[in-house]
């Protein structure tokens, strides 16, 4: 059994998708990043940078529970775990992992600065948003053209490398980019769209999810100084 503490985010989500994608027993714990439950004391024994996804499995590789936090660790474990979604032949397991890290360091990070100038941010910054927003594009126009030459991120599976980029992927519109200028990831988009494991996924702790207009007191634990204290 895996307790998943957990938020509606697109990293949250991965985490979600990956666990109906196999199967696992889990047991999901919201973690309302908006109120601070990310600094309580026992979440952030299992995760030290009060972030969401973090997973205990009480089963861990030696029996004994493990604590797990960072999205992209913990699909590969999961992947480890069960033997789905990062084949074992070496060449495609690396091909997985460099398409799990392009997300890891490159869409998530910059997706994520990009909402935050264009939609959080009180000051307007041009320079900001438009350096996210470029940078949030030339993104899409990679995966548009490793799209083209494959049907998947990593080749002809769908892997962890798909499940960590299809959650952030999917909110163009947000981001405002012109998804028809982007036809293979639009295709892509839409198949995994479909995959029943993304459609029940995207359903945990649906009602919880944001529209994005923080309150005061969310502006403040999100982006002002509690994040900022030491805990
Ligand atoms: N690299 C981390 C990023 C996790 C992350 O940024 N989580 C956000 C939600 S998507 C969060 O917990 N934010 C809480 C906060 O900013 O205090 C991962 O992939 O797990």
């Amino acid at each position: 059994m895996i307790d998943v503490y957990s938020w509606p985010t697109p990293n949250g989500r991965k985490i979600h998708i990956m666990l109906e994608e196999t199967g696992l027993d889990y047991m999901v714990h919201a973690v309302n990043i908006g109120k601070g439950d990310q600094f309580k004391p026992d979440f952030m024994k299992l995760s030290p940078n009060h972030r969401i996804p973090a997973i205990l499995d009480h089963d861990g590789p030696d029996g004994k529970p493990i604590g797990l936090f960072e999205s992209g660790a913990i699909l590969i474990y999961l992947a480890d775990k069960t033997g789905r979604f990062l084949p074992e032949e070496p060449r495609a397991k690396y091909e997985t992992l460099q398409w799990l890290m392009f997300q890891m360091g490159g869409v998530g990070p910059m997706f994520g600065q990009s909402n935050h100038f264009s939609h959080y941010a009180v000051d307007k910054i041009p320079y900001a948003i438009d350096r996210y927003h470029n940078e949030c594009k030339r993104l899409y126009g990679v995966m548009d053209k490793r799209l083209g030459e494959a049907e998947y991120l990593a080749g002809d599976g769908y892997t962890i490398a798909d499940i960590a980029t299809h959650p952030w992927a999917q909110g163009f519109e947000r981001r405002d980019v012109d998804i028809t200028e982007y036809p293979n990831v639009k295709r892509w988009i839409e198949v995994i769209h479909e995959r029943p494991a993304v459609i029940r996924g995207n359903e945990v702790l649906a009602n919880e999810r944001s529209s994005g207009n923080f309150t005061a007191e969310e502006r403040e634990v999100l982006f002002g100084k509690t994040q900022f204290e030491k805990h």
